[in-house]
């Protein structure tokens, strides 16, 4: 089969499946990291966690994303959020599997990889990785630009949505990785992080104190309301805030009177469900 056809195949596919975000890369993208926009991805990914190096046959990487709806994450921390979070995580992975069994039904040898791929949360405390980053695979598969917040933002989402990938051996035609720097750098991310995580200057896109981060969500976690989330909920890029209208950034300071009924109702949700460990 043509290399053009199996790609409209694949896209069909996956707009049967109502997965909104599919870019495809080369593996050689992960030997020659590009220089298109003011990242410093240096030091680059390991060799051992490229594709080529975890599935030898591997030729293109395929990433799926999809969204975290806004009016679910701006609960956040809430169970509300933490059920999306599971629910998108598992439509994630089934979606994943689903596409890799497509390919092999066609004869292209194909696995799929989990969205994350941690026991616990509790690992990430002292080991902060896992075996394959989709954050990067997105980024050279064309689906956006980093941002200050360290994860990758889209045109269409911002950096509300959840990325994994499928390797193949089959080669398709590959996406251009996107040139335009998607970021304003508000820094609106870096004020509003709960525990300074996020630093404001520096190399760009900073690195994340991963520590602090991911012991909030530990703590978030043993209290059902992981994770937290709000460096992804307050950025301003993306054309989800259109369409659920949220383009008014101001609507998550408390001081705003004019957003009172949103904020009633954030509370509302997080009263039930879960709680602050204090109170367990
Ligand atoms: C570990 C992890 C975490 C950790 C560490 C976060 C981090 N910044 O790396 C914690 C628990 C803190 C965390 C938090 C969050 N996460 Co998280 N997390 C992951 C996970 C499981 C692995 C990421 C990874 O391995 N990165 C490793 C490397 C490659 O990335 P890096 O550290 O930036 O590496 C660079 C340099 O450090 C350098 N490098 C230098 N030395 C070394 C050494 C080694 C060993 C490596 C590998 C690299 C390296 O290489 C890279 C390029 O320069 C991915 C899922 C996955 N499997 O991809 C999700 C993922 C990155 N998380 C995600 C999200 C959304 C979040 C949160 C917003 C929580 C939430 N869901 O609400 C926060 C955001 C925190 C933040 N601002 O970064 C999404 C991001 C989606 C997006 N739009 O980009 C992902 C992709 C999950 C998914 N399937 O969609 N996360
Ligand atoms: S997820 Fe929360 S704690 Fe982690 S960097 Fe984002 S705002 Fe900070
Ligand atoms: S909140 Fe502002 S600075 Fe942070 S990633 Fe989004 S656009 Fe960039």
């Amino acid at each position: 089969m043509k290399p053009e056809t199996l790609k409209k195949d694949l896209l069909k596919k996956c707009k049967s499946l109502v997965i909104p975000l599919v870019g495809f890369a080369p593996v050689e993208r992960w030997e020659k990291p590009p220089r298109e926009l003011p990242n410093v991805l240096s030091p680059w990914i390991p060799e051992e966690f490229w594709p080529q190096s975890i599935y030898p046959e591997a030729r293109t990487v395929i990433v799926i994303g999809l969204p975290v709806p806004l009016p679910i994450l701006e609960t956040a921390p809430s169970i509300y959020y933490h059920e999306l979070y599971k629910t998108v995580n598992s439509m994630l992975d089934s979606k994943a599997c689903e596409i890799a069994n497509f390919l092999v039904e066609k004869g292209h040898a194909a696995v799929y990889l989990p969205r994350d791929a941690y026991g616990d949360i509790k690992i990430l405390i002292d080991n902060p990785f896992a075996f394959f980053s989709h954050k990067h695979a997105a980024y050279l598969a064309g689906l956006g630009s980093f941002g200050q917040n360290n994860v990758l933002l889209t045109p269409e989402y911002g950096p509300r949505v959840r990325f994994t990938s499928i390797f193949t051996t089959a080669v398709i035609k590959p996406d251009p990785i996107m040139t335009k720097d998607l970021c304003t750098r508000c820094l609106l991310c870096v004020k509003n992080c709960p525990v300074g995580a996020i630093p404001k200057a520096g190399d760009f896109p900073p690195a994340v104190d991963k520590k602090r981060c991911a012991i909030r969500s530990a703590e978030l976690r043993d209290e059902y309301r992981s994770p937290c989330g709000i460096c992804i909920k307050v950025c301003p890029v993306g054309k989800d805030r259109e369409l659920f209208g949220r383009k008014n950034i101001s609507i998550y300071s408390d001081k705003n009177k004019k957003f009172e009924k949103y904020h009633r109702a954030w509370e509302h949700v997080r009263k039930y469900g879960s709680k602050e460990r204090a109170k367990i």
